[in-house]
Formats: C-alpha cells, structure tokens, sequence
C-alpha cells in the first residue's frame, strides 16, 4: 500500500499513526497538492491527501474512510469497536477532532489570501468552532484516562492530532491552562512512538 500526503497534514498525521499503532506496512510518497503540477486528482478526484493506493488504479480517500479500512486489515490494536453505540462514539470523537481540523485549515487558508479579501468574519466563525470542540472534548473526557473511557482507541488519536495541530499552527490559543484534563491527555499520547515519529516539522 502507498499513502500519497504530506508532512505537515494533520489528517495524513492521523493516518499514519494509525498505520504505526496497526503495524501495518506502507510506503510513503509525499506530494504537494498545491503545487499546479499536482497528479492527486488521477488518484482522488477531490484533490487531497491522505490518499492511500491500494492497487495502482485502486485509492481510497479521506482519511475516516482510511482509517477504518486500515483497522479492518489486523487484530493488533483495535481502534473502532465493531458495533453500536460504541463504534458511533468512537467516530463522533473522530468528527469533533476532524471538525477542529476543519475550522483550524480554513483559518489558515484564509489568512494566505490577499490582506484586502480576508474576512475577519469568517475567521472569527471558524475560531468559535475551535473553542467550542476544545470545551466539548475536555467535558467529555474528564478524569478519565482516554476519551472514551479506559482503552486507547481513534479517538485519542484524532483529538490528539487535533491538539498537536494547534499547537503547530495556533499557538497563541493556550488550551493547556484552560483544560489541563487535555494537556494531562495529550502528554500521554505525545510520548508514544507513533505520534514522535510523525511530529510535524517546524513551520
Ligand atoms: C480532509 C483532507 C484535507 O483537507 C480527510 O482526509 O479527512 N476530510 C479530509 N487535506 C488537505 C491538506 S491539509 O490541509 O491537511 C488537502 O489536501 N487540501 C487540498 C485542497 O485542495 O483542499
């Protein structure tokens, strides 16, 4: 298998550790999808990455639909509980980490436009999805010891990409003093091998 992404996305991020926590093997291609020489749309007509090749002619895109088919290919380490209202929560935990991820992008995209078309406006819509998905995770973690109670599940590893995101490109939102539940969470996950390995170079 070949993942096609970048170093720097937080949803390729996702990907691959979930790829390391599975100990599954895959290469992996880095590819600019900004660049207007890009090939991404012959393998993911939408045009972003994580995109993973399965056969030469044969990709699976996003990185929910990734993860859950990657969780399929080995018993190591389950990460979604196969049924019910566990699996569901275990992906709605994936919404709330992605939907921060969403707003997060869009801020910083936003902002590369010329100064004259940036709107504030909008900017300040995304940042409210920001703190709103912090003061969500951080009431429904609470003392436990992973998001959705004892086991290390997606979850955690979509909240702690989430988390590392901000800290990569917002770090002026200081979400450890305002919910030290998440920092005390996201110490414990920052120090397994799957999320050292794929830290983000310095912008
Ligand atoms: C989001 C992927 C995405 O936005 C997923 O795979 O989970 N829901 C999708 N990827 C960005 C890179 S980044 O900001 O992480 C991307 O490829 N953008 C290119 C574009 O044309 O929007």
């Amino acid at each position: 298998m070949k993942l096609i992404g970048s170093l720097t996305s937080p949803y390729v991020r996702k990907t691959r550790i979930v790829f390391a926590e599975k100990k599954l093997e895959y290469k992996f291609e880095v590819e600019n999808v900004w660049e207007p020489t890009t090939k991404i749309q012959s393998h993911n007509p939408i045009g972003k990455v994580p995109c993973l090749l399965i056969e030469e002619n044969e990709s699976l895109y996003d990185s929910r639909v990734i993860v859950e088919y990657l969780d399929t290919l080995s018993p190591v380490s389950r990460l979604i509980p196969q049924s019910g209202r566990e699996r569901a929560n275990v992906k709605c935990w994936e919404a709330l980490g992605d939907g921060l991820l969403d707003a997060g992008v869009t801020i910083v995209k936003e902002k590369q436009r010329p100064a004259e078309q940036i709107s504030h406006e909008w900017i300040e819509r995304q940042l409210g999805k920001i703190l709103a998905a912090l003061k969500t995770m951080s009431r429904d973690l609470g003392e436990q010891s992973f998001c959705t109670g004892v086991n290390y599940s997606l979850a955690d590893i979509a909240v702690g990409c989430a988390l590392g995101y901000l800290d990569f490109r917002f770090p002026d939102i200081d979400w450890r003093t305002t919910y030290p539940n998440l920092a005390k969470l996201y110490e414990k996950l920052a120090a397994r091998h799957s999320f050292i390995d794929t830290t983000p170079p310095a912008a």
